[in-house]
């Protein structure tokens, strides 16, 4: 059995987090990752304090075991939603796409663990400083909001700046990844792309199938333009907003027109000519939809077959 400090930390019984997606990491998904024995996660994407409590009381009721709400930094409504997990008591907050540092104080006297997602060894750094119990170090091969190094550059490097626990995240998909993630010195992993598929999944079947599809360099990242760069699986829209952002003579305001609602095109409407389908290297592996539980599972399984095995490579 995989034995680590972030089950403990926690108090779950795999090393799997499931990453918080805008749109797409609702109640349903999170609770059924959480009852799989990993740590399920609600995103607060842009919505209102409202939403996310709702969201939050709803999989209260899916799951008794531990989950988390992972806060998009840059959304409008971060500061409401800051509290909004303290009066409802989440277990973890993940964050994302920022610092979390002037939220930190009132989380940690509420009692709650907070992880938050890092790009980078300095920033991990700072919140080991400020508070943090673990971080999620993301490389650039994941979907979405994408950071400068790679998972494989990434993972050690943060491992060695900091004593908390990191959990790996970026281009893990199966059992190699995640043994690959612990041989890096992780003590986890995070997924998102994996668990696009998963039958307690809410995006649309255009996006499933999509992933489905994808070949190994199905994605590309855009809006590096704006220094904010997203990885997503290429499109018509994709490509046409990369084609736009080299345009010196097409101004942001127009680029950010284009974009504006592309994401929930992609998971509520399936609309696969002007959505952005947002997706990490992996989706070239993933082949089947599956229950979110039959996902942990192979995972763990393949991961803890991998490392028994790992003796052989000495002589
Ligand atoms: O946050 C993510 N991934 C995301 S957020 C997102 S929301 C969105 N974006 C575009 C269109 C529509 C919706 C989509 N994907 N991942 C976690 C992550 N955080 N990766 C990298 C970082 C990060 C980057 C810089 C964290 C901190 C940071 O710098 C903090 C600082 O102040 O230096």
């Amino acid at each position: 059995m995989i034995s680590s400090k972030i089950c403990d930390l926690i108090g779950i019984q795999y090393p799997i987090f499931q990453g918080g997606m805008a749109w797409i990491s609702d109640a349903k998904l999170a609770s059924a990752v959480s009852e799989a024995g990993g740590l399920g996660l609600i995103s607060a994407m842009n919505a209102n304090a409202e939403y996310v409590r709702e969201e939050i009381r709803k999989c209260k009721t899916m799951t008794k075991k531990p989950f988390g709400v992972n806060i998009m930094l840059q959304s409008p409504f971060a500061e409401e939603v800051a509290k909004v997990v303290i009066e409802e008591k989440v277990d973890v907050i993940t964050t994302g796409a920022g610092n979390p540092s002037k939220y930190m104080k009132a989380w940690l006297e509420a009692g709650i663990k907070v992880v938050p997602v890092v790009a980078s060894a300095a920033f991990a750094i700072l919140m080991e400083r400020i508070g943090a119990s673990a971080v999620v170090a993301e490389g650039c091969e994941s979907g979405g909001h994408v950071g400068e190094l790679n998972t494989m550059a990434l993972i050690p490097q943060v491992v060695d700046a900091v004593k908390i626990p990191v959990l790996a995240a970026g281009g893990i998909g199966d059992g190699r990844g995640m043994a690959a993630a612990f041989m890096l010195g992780a003590e986890g992993v995070q997924c998102g792309t994996c668990f696009l598929v998963a039958d307690e999944c809410c995006v649309s079947q255009t996006y499933k199938d999509k992933i489905i599809s994808a070949s190994d360099t199905a994605t590309i990242v855009t809006g590096k333009r704006f220094g904010h760069p997203v990885r997503s699986l290429k499109t018509p829209f994709s490509k046409k907003f990369a084609d736009m952002e080299k345009d010196n003579t097409i101004t942001d305001e127009e680029i950010m027109a284009f974009g504006a609602g592309s994401l929930r095109k992609a998971v509520v409407d399936g609309d696969a000519k002007g959505g952005s389908f947002m997706a990490g290297q992996i989706a070239g592996l993933i082949k089947e939809q599956r229950p979110a539980k039959a996902i942990i599972e192979s995972m763990v399984s393949e991961a803890e077959s991998l490392l028994n095995k790992a003796n052989n490579r000495i002589k």
